[in-house]
C-alpha cells in the first residue's frame, strides 16, 4: 500500500492531531518536517500554494486540511468509531468548531506574554520578528487568527469548565470510544499543555487533564523520517493518474484564513468524492491532485 507521507512540523498543533491519529489508528507513516516560516520550496510544488500546515501525501495526491486528513485516514484502517453514524453531526460540527474557534482561543491564550519566555519560536528577536512578519503574510486579506486576548481567557475558562465536567462522566467526548472531535479538541489544549508556563493554569481541570493524558498515550504509530526531497521523488515516481474528466479551471480557497490559493482543472475524484479536487501540474513531478474539503472551502471558477 502506497506510503502515508505527513508534510508537518513538530510544533503544529493541526499536525499533533494528525499525528495522535496515526497513533490511535496504528498507521504507519513518514513524516517530513517542513519549515515553520516560508519558504517551503519542497512542499510548494506539491501543494500549488496551499501553505497551512500539516498536509498528507499518498503518492502523486495531496489532502489538505486535517478535516480531509482524518477521513482518508480513518478509511484507511477500516475504523468506524470515529465518526459514529447515530452521533454525526454532533460529532462532525464539534470536530468543525474546535479546529476553528477553539483553536483561535487557544492561539490568542497560548501567544500570551507570559508563555512567550519559554516559547522555541521566540527564542530570539530575529526568529521572532521573522515568525511575526511571516504570520502577518500568512493572514493578510482576512481577519486571521486575532481574539483579544481577555475574550480569549474568559472563553477558554467556560469551555475548559464544560469539557471537564463532562469528562468526570464520561471517558472520551462521546463515550468510551474517541470520536474525531477527540482529536479536535485534543490539539487545541495540547498546544496550551506544552507550554510550561501554562500548564499550571489546567490543573483546575482534573477530568480533561486524565483525558488529554489518556489521548497522548496513543503515541505516533510507527514512524520514519522523510526529507522533502524524497517526497518529491515519491511523487515524480508515482504511477500516473487514472483518466478524469477535467471540468473548468478553477481556485479553491479557505474560507477564514491563510488565503493563498490553488488554481487548477476542477475533477470528480471518485475515491475522495466529498471533496473539491484540483488537476494541476508540476515541473517537479508532473500531474498532482489536490483535495480540500469542502466545509471551509470555497471554489470558484477562474
Ligand atoms: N483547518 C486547517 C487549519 C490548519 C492550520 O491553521 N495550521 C496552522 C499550523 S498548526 C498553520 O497552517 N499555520 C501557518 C503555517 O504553518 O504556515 C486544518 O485543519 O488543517
Amino acid at each position: 500500500m502506497d506510503t502515508l507521507i505527513l508534510h508537518q512540523y513538530a510544533g503544529s498543533p493541526f499536525s499533533e492531531k494528525i499525528r495522535c491519529l496515526l497513533g490511535f489508528l496504528n498507521l504507519p507513516s513518514a513524516q517530513v518536517e517542513i519549515p515553520v516560516i516560508m519558504p517551503r520550496p519542497l512542499l510548494m510544488p506539491l501543494t500549488g500554494g496551499y501553505r497551512r500546515t500539516p498536509v498528507l501525501q499518498i503518492g502523486r495526491e495531496i489532502f489538505c486540511d486535517t478535516a480531509l486528513i482524518s477521513k482518508v485516514l480513518a478509511s484507511r484502517s477500516g475504523n468506524t468509531q470515529l465518526y459514529p453514524k447515530h452521533l454525526q453531526a454532533a460529532v462532525e460540527h464539534l470536530a468543525f468548531w474546535a479546529d476553528t474557534f477553539l483553536f483561535k482561543v487557544v492561539v490568542s491564550v497560548a501567544f500570551q506574554p507570559k508563555a512567550l519566555a519559554d516559547n522555541p519560536l521566540f527564542s530570539d528577536e530575529a526568529a521572532a520578528s521573522a515568525f511575526m512578519a511571516d504570520r502577518a503574510a500568512f493572514s493578510e486579506g482576512s481577519a486571521g487568527l486575532q481574539i483579544p486576548l481577555e475574550v480569549a481567557l474568559g472563553h477558554f475558562d467556560i469551555w475548559m469548565t464544560t469539557f471537564n465536567r463532562q469528562l468526570e462522566q464520561s471517558r472520551y467526548l462521546f463515550g468510551d470510544h474517541p470520536t474525531i472531535a477527540d482529536f479536535s479538541v485534543y490539539h487545541c489544549l495540547w498546544f496550551i499543555a506544552e507550554r510550561p508556563a501554562l500548564a499550571a493554569d489546567l490543573e483546575a481541570f482534573p477530568h480533561a487533564l486524565r483525558w488529554l493524558a489518556a489521548m497522548k498515550q496513543w503515541g505516533h504509530g510507527q514512524t520514519q523520517t522523510m526529507s522533502g526531497n524524497e517526497a518529491l521523488e515519491v511523487a515524480a515516481k508515482a504511477p500516473g493518474l487514472p483518466p478524469l474528466s477535467e471540468g473548468q479551471v478553477s481556485k479553491v480557497v479557505a474560507i477564514d484564513y491563510g488565503l493563498q490559493p490553488v488554481t487548477g482543472s476542477a475533477v470528480v475524484v471518485p475515491h475522495v468524492p466529498e471533496a473539491f479536487s484540483l488537476k494541476r501540474q508540476d515541473t517537479a513531478v508532473g500531474d498532482v491532485l489536490v483535495h480540500f474539503p469542502k466545509l471551509g472551502f470555497r471554489l470558484d471558477p477562474v
